[in-house]
């Protein structure tokens, strides 16, 4: 299996997010790289760089005016006299309005966002590029033949939907993957999500689609962030109706439960038949994590890797959340393993 990174990840750092009404460091720093990388190293496995990709693929599934936004808001930003991090504090919430995209750079800044804890730094919008330039790349090695491919993405991306950022993500590697492998010719792609968190702009990009189907097992976000969507009512709309699974489970949940749920998620995947898959590869599901819920122990997730392993299909592994730093490069080996 070929496992792809990119050092370019580093240039997103030194921004901070409102956690609990103070500004903290974000929990999602570039040593979380250091250590997935120290991993492969001592298992023996190669990593190589990304491919060079025009910009406008990253329009299959973001809008333009979005990415215009993301790329352009640093320089905005120093043409003000500013330096440091940009973070959203105000957002269009109900009876506000959202058919009109304000000028003002903050104004902007929040129109385009949906949380407090996604800063933009001057490398923001290169190191996004080269994680979504990592995520594509192993798309196309699949698309090429490969059974399998690891991207190891950073910044994540399930959380950044067709036009929005939050949640660390800004361009959402993994459907930018899935609709990859759609464009190179695989008639149905299954996106499989386990991140601890719902992948609500995966969700949000394939909504009313039934050439993508998404399924994703998360914390219940009746408690747990992103809160506004990753119900298990939610099962898509138009011709994308019936084609979204979700499986909220609660804080605390431990492996028996939590893989009783993986099979049944599985089995969503495998009744769709899919020609590929791609899986948001989030390993916040750590009982170790600091940001989250439930309660996997290390040594559970070889298992976890083998039963996705166990469907057979060519496989595109996206790198998503995962904060427990020093512990989640041996987390991320013991899934890749199972594809290795
Ligand atoms: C990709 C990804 O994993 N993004 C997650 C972003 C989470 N950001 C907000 C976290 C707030 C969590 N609440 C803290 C509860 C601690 N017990
Ligand atoms: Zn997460």
């Amino acid at each position: 299996m070929k496992l792809i990174h990119s050092p370019l990840h580093a240039l997103h750092d030194g921004g901070m997010e409102l956690f609990r009404g103070e500004l903290v460091p974000c929990f999602e720093m570039p040593s979380r790289v250091d250590h997935i990388l120290g991993a492969i190293e001592r298992a023996g496995w190669a990593v190589e760089g990304p491919r060079d990709y025009d910009d406008a693929v990253l329009a299959s599934v973001h809008d333009a005016d979005y990415l215009a936004f993301l790329a352009g808001a640093y320089d905005a930003w120093r043409a003000e006299g500013r330096d440091g991090f940009l973070l959203a504090g105000a957002f269009p919430a109900r009876g506000m309005r959202r058919d009109r995209v304000p000028t003002g750079l903050h104004a902007r800044l929040g129109y385009y966002s949906f949380d407090a804890g996604s800063p933009i730094v001057a490398g923001t919008w290169q190191a996004a590029r080269a994680s979504a330039h990592c995520a594509l790349t192993a798309a196309d090695l699949v698309a090429a033949g490969d059974r399998s491919a690891y991207a190891l993405c950073r910044p994540p991306g399930h959380h950044a939907g067709r036009a929005m950022f939050g949640g660390y993500c800004y361009i959402n590697n993994a459907a930018l993957a899935a609709q990859r492998l759609r464009d190179a010719g695989f008639a149905k792609v299954a996106a499989l999500d386990i991140d601890y968190h719902h992948g609500n702009g995966t969700q949000d990009i394939f909504w009313t689609r039934d050439d993508v189907l998404f399924v994703s097992i998360h914390g219940d976000p009746n408690t747990e962030y992103p809160f506004y969507l990753g119900h298990a009512d939610e099962r898509g709309a138009g011709a994308g109706e019936g084609f979204n699974h979700n499986f909220p489970l609660p804080r605390g949940t431990e492996w028996a439960r939590y893989a009783a749920t993986l099979d049944t998620a599985l089995d969503a995947v495998a009744a769709y038949v899919p020609d590929a898959l791609v899986v948001s590869l989030g390993v916040d599901i750590f009982e170790g994590d600091p940001i989250s819920g439930f309660k996997l122990g290390a040594e559970t997730f070889p298992l976890l890797g083998a039963r996705i392993a166990s469907l057979g299909l060519p496989t595109v592994l996206v790198q998503e959340g995962g904060y427990a730093v020093s512990e989640i490069g041996d987390i991320v080996a013991g899934v890749l393993s199972a594809f290795a």
